[in-house]
């Protein structure tokens, strides 16, 4: 689905499509200890990304794990406590940055992972994997936490040196760790930057553009054939340049884009995915049904996977998913 080609109707998967809207999931969740000791787990991450691929037959399964277990192999202390959150042990100059060092066998259960999901798909199913960009990875690990203005991570990349040194190594670690991934079995992987609207065109341009290029560039080398998606999410007028200078396959579009323009705006050699805000699908009914018809009118003929434009909420009914997906098929 990332050559190029238009498909009738669109393949099919929704951001976060495994987590606590489903039943099932939450039945399991509640035998693991704490989060990061979920996602190393193989069987129960293994379970948790089939789910959904059982309940509603989505054509990509992604695999069940988070962006911060790549701070965790690079030594930096990361938690969650429960209710609130990811946590981390902030790094804030760069002697910090300088001491952090990937160690991929800290990851050894996400790719035996990867090979379980692999060997228990159908052959006709996708299997995806993913990693935070590098902006979003440092902001978190700046904060030590989930923010809203991302005041120190902006301070620090904004105003002192060091910071390039932690996207270097940030870059070094998810070239690292999306390809031990596809060489695990992953069909391709999307790079989540979640955060990459907070930044002005300038910082957009040297620590989302710039790292993610250099991404692309190093695993396409080293993996022949990887396919990649980028969500730049909230990009705006910049998700354009985003499409051409960093060499992605598909790039995911947050709620927020106007699809007509997207898709007149956005090279046609580049997949697009996504838009579907989340609160449709949280919403139901007859406008959930109009907004999908609206993403496959204004999609059609264009290379497209039906997506949302950011991840299922925990509130969504799990009949409103099903609604979904017999819509996108009619
Ligand atoms: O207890 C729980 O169940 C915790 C909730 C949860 C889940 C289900 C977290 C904690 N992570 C996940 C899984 C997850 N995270 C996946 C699995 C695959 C799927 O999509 O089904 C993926 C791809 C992620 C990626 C992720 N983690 C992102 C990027 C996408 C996005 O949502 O913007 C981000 C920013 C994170 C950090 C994170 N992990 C968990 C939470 C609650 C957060 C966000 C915190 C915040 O808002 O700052």
């Amino acid at each position: 689905m990332l050559h190029g080609e238009a498909i009738e109707p669109p393949p099919l998967w929704l951001m976060r499509q495994a987590g606590r809207y489903l039943p099932e999931y939450r039945e399991i969740r509640s035998k693991a200890p704490d989060f990061l000791g979920f996602c190393f787990d193989p069987d129960l991450a293994t379970e948790a990304t089939l789910q959904p691929i059982r309940r509603y037959g989505f054509d990509a399964a992604i695999l069940f794990s988070d962006i911060l277990t790549v701070p965790h192999a690079l030594g930096a202390r990361v938690w969650f406590a429960e209710g609130e959150g990811p946590r981390l042990e902030p790094v804030r100059d760069a002697r910090a940055a300088d001491a952090l060092q990937f160690d991929a066998t800290k990851l050894a259960p996400v790719y035996e992972t990867v090979r379980r999901v692999r060997a228990a798909l159908p052959a006709s199913t996708t299997l995806l994997g993913f990693a935070g960009a590098p902006w979003t990875v440092a902001a978190y690990m700046v904060e030590g936490s989930g923010s809203r203005d991302w005041i120190e991570a902006k301070r620090w990349a904004y105003g002192r040196d060091g910071f390039d040194l932690l996207i270097d190594r940030l870059v070094d670690a998810t070239v690292e760790h999306l390809a031990l991934q596809l060489e695990a079995g992953a069909d391709a992987v999307q790079i989540f930057d979640s955060w990459a609207g907070a930044l002005d065109p300038a910082g957009f341009e040297r620590f989302v553009i710039e790292p993610t290029r250099r991404i692309v560039g190093r695993l396409k080398q080293r993996v022949p054939g990887a396919r990649v998606i980028g969500f730049p999410r909230q990009a705006g007028a910049l998700y354009p340049r985003y499409a051409d200078a960093t060499g992605v396959d598909g790039m995911s579009l947050d709620s927020g884009v106007p699809l007509d323009w997207a898709v007149g705006a956005i090279d046609r050699k580049v997949a697009l995915q996504g838009n579907l805000d989340p609160l449709r699908l949280l919403a139901g009914g007859a406008s959930l049904d109009a907004s999908v018809d609206a993403i496959r009118r204004a999609t059609h003929g264009r290379s497209f996977i039906f997506n949302l434009g950011h991840g299922v909420l925990p509130p969504t009914p799990p009949e409103h998913v099903a609604q979904l997906v017999e819509r996108v098929r009619a």
